[in-house]
């Protein structure tokens, strides 16, 4: 018989360095469509993932708010879904230790993300970066999360983490852990970087005209838009066209992903026309989607000590779901809780 679960969502994401439009297109924007559904929503500053890479702590401290402020700026409302950064909650990294023990050391060497963030010199990458994916699946599974919006790029991740729940379930004869839905939507679940459109927008790519960062200004959005790179044909009247033009497809991918369209709406209006004229429009729209986030971060951020607060505040309530889950994974796997 299977275990019913309550739907929840859960998702995260790092601050390791500053946030992105494709963080936003990706994942915040559609954290806040969720809220108010049938699902709690739980949503989490991944502290503890940042640091598989060095971070410079009050780099850190820093970037940790100026995410919470993002996720805020963006629609996340921290009395209705739960806001907190995952260190203030010891569960995930415990759990994270007992699914160390299940997850084995083959499934961790091949996820793509490590291979690409370790490199050539894997060796000498923290040991935290080869686990990371089951940290991720103990932040997912200690609240029994059932789904998980996330961009195309952490698809990988999240079969690891039904692996992982399926193998635990199996090897201790239970049906504790849910096998948690990727919600992965939209048309701009991979957004593509600037500059190549073979490489994913990332915040830690060096370059920084690779991406729009949300606390870019409008000039500095309209000129990055204007140095993408692109092609020179005209755009075609539908998205069938740009099958082997990426750079374009990016484009009006995130065009149409920020003005609520389809990429063929987008390209019916622009057919015929070179990026001379796609740019600016471009520029103008992703303007008026991102400036106001940006001033709304900008004022969250000035004050530090609030945003603290709602992140205590969050800790306190996820702690809450996740503790018992905790303990009761631990009886599962044979240790006594006999401590008052
Ligand atoms: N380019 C992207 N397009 C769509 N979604 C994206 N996401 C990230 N980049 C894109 C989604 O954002 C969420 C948070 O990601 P993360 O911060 O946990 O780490 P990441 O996926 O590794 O993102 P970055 O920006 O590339 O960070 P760094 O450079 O530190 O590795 C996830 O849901 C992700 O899918």
């Amino acid at each position: 018989m299977s275990a019913t679960h309550t739907p929840r969502i859960f998702s995260g994401i790092q601050p390791s360095g500053g946030l992105t439009l494709g963080n936003y297109l990706g994942a915040l924007k559609r954290f806040a469509e969720y809220q108010g559904g049938a699902a709690e929503t739980i949503y989490c500053v991944v502290d503890l993932h940042a640091i598989t890479v060095w971070q410079d702590p009050e780099a850190l401290r820093a970037q940790t708010r100026e995410a919470a402020a993002a996720f805020m700026a963006a629609g996340v409302d921290p009395v209705q879904s739960v806001l907190f950064n995952q260190s203030q909650v010891p569960a995930h990294a415990e759990m994270a230790w007992l699914f160390n023990t299940v997850a084995r050391v083959g499934w961790m060497y091949r996820m793509t993300q490590f291979k690409d963030k370790a490199g050539k010199n894997s060796e000498n990458a923290s040991l935290g970066l080869l686990a990371y994916p089951a940290l991720m699946a103990a932040d997912i599974l200690t609240y029994h999360a059932t789904a998980v919006p996330v961009g195309e790029d952490q698809k990988q991740h999240l079969e690891l983490t039904r692996d992982i729940a399926a193998k635990f379930n199996h090897d201790y004869g239970v049906d504790f852990f849910p096998m948690t839905n990727p919600l992965i939507e939209g048309v701009a679940t991979r957004v593509m970087s600037l500059r190549d459109g073979s490489k994913k927008m990332s915040k830690s790519d060096p370059s920084d005209a690779s991406r729009i960062n949300l606390t870019d200004d409008a000039d500095t959005i309209a000129q990055k838009i204007r140095k993408a790179r692109t092609d020179a044909d005209p755009l075609p009247g539908s998205m069938e066209g740009l099958q082997d033009r990426p750079e374009a497809r990016n484009l009006v991918n995130i065009y149409a992903a920020l003005s609520g369209e389809t990429g063929d709406q987008v390209l019916a209006r622009f057919e015929g026309q070179g990026f001379g004229a796609f740019k600016p429009a471009l520029a103008e729209v992703a303007v008026s989607v991102l400036s106001p986030i940006t001033a709304k971060m900008t004022e969250l951020k000035s004050d530090p000590a609030e945003i603290d607060r709602i992140l205590g505040d969050g800790a306190e309530r996820a702690e809450a779901i996740a503790r018992p889950i905790v303990e009761r994974t631990k009886e599962i796997m044979g240790m006594i809780r006999s401590r008052r």
